[in-house]
């Protein structure tokens, strides 16, 4: 897809903020720091659309980014971070459960994992919060451009594995940073949309 426009259009912390155009949506999940903006800037062309940190917790809200009229991407706040406290975590955790409860247009999540490292408790426990609402999943794996070559293979591998995916879901090598997986991306981001 080529991509002509692309704009936040809401920042939403409850189910009446969300957009009701009825565009087909796919959320960015995953940890927090572990690459979910830089994702949605790499697919847009955007240096910095989504907004990016080199420290955790950025990304607060339910950030809905629609593309060129057609989809939305939903930039979702990450997990995992330690210094939240527990009424932010319970906070977090409702705004999670009403979304992907109830949002009809959700086509997939991508889940957004660290290549370098097993998937963390978090991570296997977010995989199957999102199976429990039988969402398509797909593991992007990002940050490949910090491991060398030969170690792809087995690191995708251990990422199947930890998180016990199911059978039908993908694991996408991905680099932010030098663009690797994009055109993989964008082949199945259509499929869903
Ligand atoms: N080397 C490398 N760095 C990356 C990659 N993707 C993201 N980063 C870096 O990781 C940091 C976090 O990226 P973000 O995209 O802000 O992460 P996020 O998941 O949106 O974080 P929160 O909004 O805090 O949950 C930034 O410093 C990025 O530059 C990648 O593929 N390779
Ligand atoms: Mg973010």
């Amino acid at each position: 897809m080529k991509v002509t426009n692309a704009e936040i259009v809401i920042s939403a912390v409850s189910q009446k903020q969300y957009p009701n155009d009825q565009l087909p949506e796919i959320a960015l999940a995953g940890r927090s720091n572990v690459g979910k903006s830089s994702f949605i800037n790499k697919l847009i062309n955007r240096k910095n659309l989504a907004r990016t940190s080199s420290k955790p917790g950025k990304t607060q809200t339910l950030n809905f980014y629609r593309i060129n009229d057609a989809f939305y991407f939903v930039d979702v706040p990450g997990y995992g971070y330690a210094k939240v406290s527990k009424t932010e975590r319970e906070k977090w955790g409702k705004m999670m459960e009403e979304y992907f409860e109830t949002r009809d247009t959700l086509k997939a999540v991508f889940l957004i994992t660290d290549i370098r490292h097993e998937p963390t408790r978090d991570d296997i426990q977010m995989y199957d919060f999102l199976k429990h609402f039988d969402l398509p999943v797909v593991v992007v794996a990002t940050k490949l451009d910090k491991i060398p070559k030969g170690k792809r293979g087995k690191h995708v591998k251990r990422t199947v594995e930890t998180l016990q995916m199911e059978q039908g879901d993908l694991v996408l090598p991905f680099s932010s940073e030098t663009g690797e997986g994009k055109d993989q991306a964008w082949g199945i981001l259509s499929k869903y949309l």
